[in-house]
């Protein structure tokens, strides 16, 4: 059996994981998109990581999707709009049986990846890590976070988990994955928007209580519509408890606006107001926040889905 991690999309989180493993004796494989990348990486000398202050280059080996080394482990790194098209890219190379591990944030991709690649095992991840581009190739470590890693109706824990201890990578195996990914996208529904269209930072929705209170109770209500109700519990208690811990950054969502980027909407906000409208619930809050959010990035030249 062959063991390498094969890692695909070399960006903040592909490449925080990838050195880290890389580092650690770990077998690592990344694969870039073409032979652009491929000669970009070479210039840039290999992936950098920047950790509280300190900065290491680490070459990691890369590759195209079109080699020839069968993938029995692949992490898929890149953002859920992207990870489908990535993944077809290399799935003539993926073993029956082969463990595919989904780090895409929100909801919808994991499915339709799972979906698409039955031969597979789809692990979901869902990461509280904070990791950004500093430049092509060049990761800053910015926060401290957790990895759940979970597989829906399965409890066996691959025994790779080793290798993220190895790797000092902080992971946890979960049962209920579905739970910590319907929580996450909840907070995100509720902070992410409010922040692009106040163009301020997280702990600046201090002064909208009553708009916070009605989206939270609604998106309380999509979860237990499907049967999320652990997830459900206490959300508005976390959303305003993140608001002040974090209260001096900008969210994923306003800094991928502010950068001219394209947001994950549809697999957050989209996702919650599609699941709504499966279940006939009356959502007006998230609607309306959908709705604004829909022409604040029309009006931008940016996807609105
Ligand atoms: P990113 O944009 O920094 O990296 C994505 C990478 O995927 C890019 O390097 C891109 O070139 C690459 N890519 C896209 N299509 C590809 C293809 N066909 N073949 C090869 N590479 C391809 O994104 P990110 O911030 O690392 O986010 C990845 C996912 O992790 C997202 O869903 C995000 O929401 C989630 N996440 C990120 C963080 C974080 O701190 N960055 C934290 C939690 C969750
Ligand atoms: O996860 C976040 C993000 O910025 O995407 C926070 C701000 C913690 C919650 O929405």
């Amino acid at each position: 059996m062959n063991d390498t991690w094969h890692v695909l999309g070399a960006g903040s989180l592909g490449g925080l994981w990838a050195t880290r493993l890389f580092r650690a004796g770990v077998p690592v494989q990344i694969i870039l998109r073409n032979p652009q990348r491929l000669a970009d990486y070479r210039a840039a000398g290999g992936l950098s990581l920047t950790e509280a202050g300190v900065t290491a280059v680490y070459p990691v080996p890369v590759e195209l999707p079109d080699a020839a080394t069968p993938i029995n482990r692949l992490l898929v790194a890149c953002k859920a709009y992207d990870a489908q098209d990535a993944i077809a890219e290399v799935a003539p190379r993926l073993v029956k049986g082969s463990h595919i591990l989904l780090l895409q944030n929100g909801l919808g991709s994991q499915q339709a990846i799972a979906a698409r690649w039955p031969g597979s095992r789809c692990i979901f991840v869902s990461s509280t890590e904070g990791a950004y581009r500093q430049a092509d190739f060049r990761i800053v470590h910015a926060g401290q976070g957790q990895n759940w890693l979970g597989e829906p109706g399965h409890r066996n824990q691959p025994s790779w988990l080793a290798d993220l201890v190895t790797a000092g990578i902080p992971h946890g195996w979960t049962e209920d994955i579905m739970g910590k990914l319907w929580r996450k996208l909840a907070i995100n529904c509720a902070i992410n928007p409010l922040t692009v269209l106040n163009d301020c930072r997280n702990g600046d929705l201090r002064a909208f209580p009553e708009q916070l209170h009605r989206l939270c109770n609604e998106l309380a209500e999509v979860l237990k519509a499907t049967n999320q109700r652990d997830a459900a519990r206490g959300l508005e208690d976390e959303v305003l408890s993140i608001i002040e811990a974090t209260a001096n950054n900008y969210s994923s969502m306003h800094q991928d606006v502010r950068n001219g980027r394209r947001t994950e909407v549809s697999f957050l906000l989209g996702q919650a107001c599609r699941t709504a409208e499966q279940h006939d619930l009356h959502v007006p809050a998230l609607f309306s926040l959908q709705q604004q959010l829909q022409a604040f990035l029309h009006a931008r030249r940016l996807p609105a889905d």
